[in-house]
């Protein structure tokens, strides 16, 4: 819109306007707001526009049917035969998403690019004839569907064997200077903050904590590269330094989450990836020193990686929409994990609740309901130029704004809507080239000649999604808007959110009957077990504090067919006592035992859903028994245990 008013001033329509009301060399606005806060760089206004994009999670750890690859899968395990960008890309596009990310490294350190810093990576696939480049595969499919493009390169690395020393910090920094020299312009750097534990380390073998503060250098040494060589890229981790995390792997903001944070570490110094007081993640701060808005990543499966037995559980469009309310509707973006099964595809169900989610987007932000209204402001900047009028807020361009003059930081604006509209959703976006400077937002509805509440909303930002509770008709609405300098509205939207058909069969586990055990704590004393059977998620036997690894035994009381077990940890959010690594055996008479299967609860703590485990066969038992071999975070070998709930089932 701008940019038309300056083209018709140009043409010596109305020269005085050129002199008043534009800046002739930049076209920018003259007597704008002066900006409030901290304001986004060009590279976080890109981000802010994209909105929604996909992380793509595969690596041998999809062979090895885990979450967290340990490092030591052979590297001719990674051979998709049927691979395709293609399929992948076109399906996140026909979801919505304007950005994919390849997982170019995970934790298992396997380099899905032919990477000179380490030997494990794809070149060591018979995949292309370890000729391939996946990172570059992915880049090209993304840009065939128009589609910008990030990379996720793990800096904990389970495979390396230099883990925790110097040189290998300097080779994760040659991994960046590749990713960012050969794969065209990134949107995004994303890194995160699992970092140090146990591993293969080159067959070491052993557990390696590193100092997260200081062993990176991100600072001083490895984020100046990103900014020299990658200067349009966003540096997403937890602490930003442009995009923060918001706290959880669910995919949901706070509904206050302020664009505007202080990262600091937990000790109340200097934070860094992993190292940082996690309070206002999720809220941000009002008053935060820097601008680093939310991401909220999400795994469209229960996990990040493919696993066969999740291909019931895929989200539906229904959830990714409310998660699209919840993290873009609150001013995030929604970064949506997808997992390529070990063909190199995305599963069926993956595909069909994508398109579903896509069609369910396009269908209700087809149309702005608001269209042709006609406003009334408490009071408009400038009035006599128009420059600033509310009819802004309609043009679709989340940079003109209706602003009012400095001394007016609580106006009103009456809409008078076309005809009586039907509407549950509402929109709100502030011009933030000049921060984030509303307080708060009050919407009123005209009914029965008297103005009458209807939603009201903090922090909005770069967009803010009111969803009603149930759809209302209405011919005239009343902003209220609060903020503490002018306001700089550049958006209001009316929509309904639309219907969209979908339906995959569920598939049930035949539990086995747990009235009948008898559970003998055998080790893990303390606490009452009988809540890890009792059927209520909410519950959690939470046993003393004991030296692991420590068992439970139960007896089922007769012989049963065992096809594998499942475990839920506690769901209130605390971390505390989460199993993370486990054997599980089964018993006939109680006195030889077999074990049927050993290892990780990887990423439980971030992302602490059921985790099933199947065995490789069906066994016959009365007895099993669950031997805890450690909890997630504890820093000794003495803990307490958490177990909400524990079930084993038939197929
Ligand atoms: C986390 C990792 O530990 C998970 O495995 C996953 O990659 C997620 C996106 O980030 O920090």
């Amino acid at each position: 819109m701008m940019s038309c008013i300056c083209r018709k001033l140009l043409l010596g329509i109305n020269v005085v306007m050129l002199l008043v009301g534009c800046n002739s060399s930049d076209g920018q606005l003259r007597n704008e707001p002066a900006p409030y806060g901290p304001t986004p760089s060009e590279a976080q206004l890109n981000w802010h526009e994209l909105e929604m994009y996909c992380l793509i999670h595969f690596t041998p750890t999809t062979f090895q049917n885990k979450e967290w690859g340990f490092g030591d899968a052979p590297a001719d395990l990674f051979n998709p035969r049927h691979f395709d960008a293609n399929q992948i890309a076109e399906t996140a596009k026909s979801a919505g998403f304007k950005g994919l990310i390849s997982v170019a490294k995970h934790h298992d350190g396997y380099c899905l690019w032919p990477t000179k810093t380490t030997d494990y990576n794809i070149s060591k696939s018979p995949w292309r004839e370890g000729k391939g480049d996946m990172v570059k595969e992915f880049m090209e499919a993304s840009r065939k569907q128009g589609m910008q493009f990030g990379v996720y390169c793990s800096a904990w690395d389970r495979n390396h064997p230099e883990y925790g020393n110097e040189q290998y910090a300097e080779a994760y920094r040659e991994q960046l200077r590749e990713l960012y020299s050969n794969y065209g312009q990134l949107f995004t750097s994303w890194h995160d903050g699992a970092n140090g534990g146990d591993g293969y380390y080159g067959g070491a073998n052993e557990t390696r904590r590193i100092d997260r503060s200081t062993y990176y250098g991100w600072e001083d040494k490895t984020w100046p590269i990103t900014r020299e060589m990658q200067p349009t890229a966003v540096i997403f981790s937890d602490i930003g330094p442009d995009v923060r995390w918001v706290g959880n792997e669910k995919g949901v903001a706070p509904e206050t989450s302020w664009a505007t944070f202080t990262p600091v570490g937990p000790d109340g110094g200097k934070a860094a990836p992993g190292y940082i007081d996690e309070r206002f993640l999720g809220s941000g701060q009002r008053d935060g020193k820097y601008w680093i808005p939310a991401e909220c990543d999400v795994p469209h499966r229960p996990g990040w990686f493919y696993h066969a037995d999740q291909d019931h559980q895929v989200k539906t469009p229904d959830q990714l929409f409310e998660l699209y309310l919840k993290s873009v509707g609150r001013g995030a973006a929604f970064n949506l994990g997808l997992a390529p099964n070990t063909d190199g595809l995305l599963h069926p169900n993956d595909v069909a609740s994508l398109k579903g989610f896509g069609e369910k987007l396009t269908k209700t932000f087809a149309e702005n309901r608001a269209a042709g209204a006609k406003f009334e402001a408490s009071n408009v900047r400038d009035s006599h130029m128009k420059h600033f009028g509310p009819a802004n807020i309609l043009d679709d361009d989340r940079y003109s704004y209706w602003a009012t003059d400095d001394e007016v930081t609580s106006p009103e604006l009456v809409i008078e809507l076309k005809e009586e509209t039907v509407f549950d959703l509402i929109r709100l976006r502030e011009n933030i080239k000049l921060g984030q400077r509303l307080d708060s937002v009050w919407v009123d509805v005209w009914e029965n000649d008297a103005w009458k509440p209807l939603a009201s909303a903090t922090s909005i930002g770069a967009n803010r999604l009111i969803h009603l509770e149930a759809p209302i008709a209405a011919s005239k609405l009343r902003l209220r808007l609060f903020a503490p300098v002018a306001v700089a509205l550049s958006d209001f939207g009316l929509f309904k959110e639309a219907d969209v058909e979908f339906t995959i069969a569920e598939a049930e586990r035949e539990r086995i009957d747990r009235s009948t055990w008898n559970i003998i704590a055998n080790g893990l004393e303390g606490g009452d077990p009988a809540l890890a059977v009792d059927g209520n998620k909410e519950t959690f036997w939470l046993t003393a504090e004991v030296d692991l690894p420590q068992q439970v035994t139960v007896d089922m009381g007769n012989v049963q067919p065992l096809s594998g077990f499942d475990y839920l940890p506690r769901q209130d959010k605390s971390a505390v006592g989460l199993v993370s690594r486990y054997v599980f055996e089964t018993s006939t008479d109680g006195n030889t035992w077999e074990v049927m299967t050993k290892g990780e609860f990887s990423n439980i703590v971030a992302n602490p859903i059921i985790q099933y485990i199947d065995f490789e066969k069906q066994v016959q038992a009365r007895y099993f028994r669950f031997t805890v071999e450690a909890v997630a975070n504890a820093q000794s070998n003495r803990s307490v245990v958490s177990i909400a709930e524990f079930e084993v089932y038939r197929d």
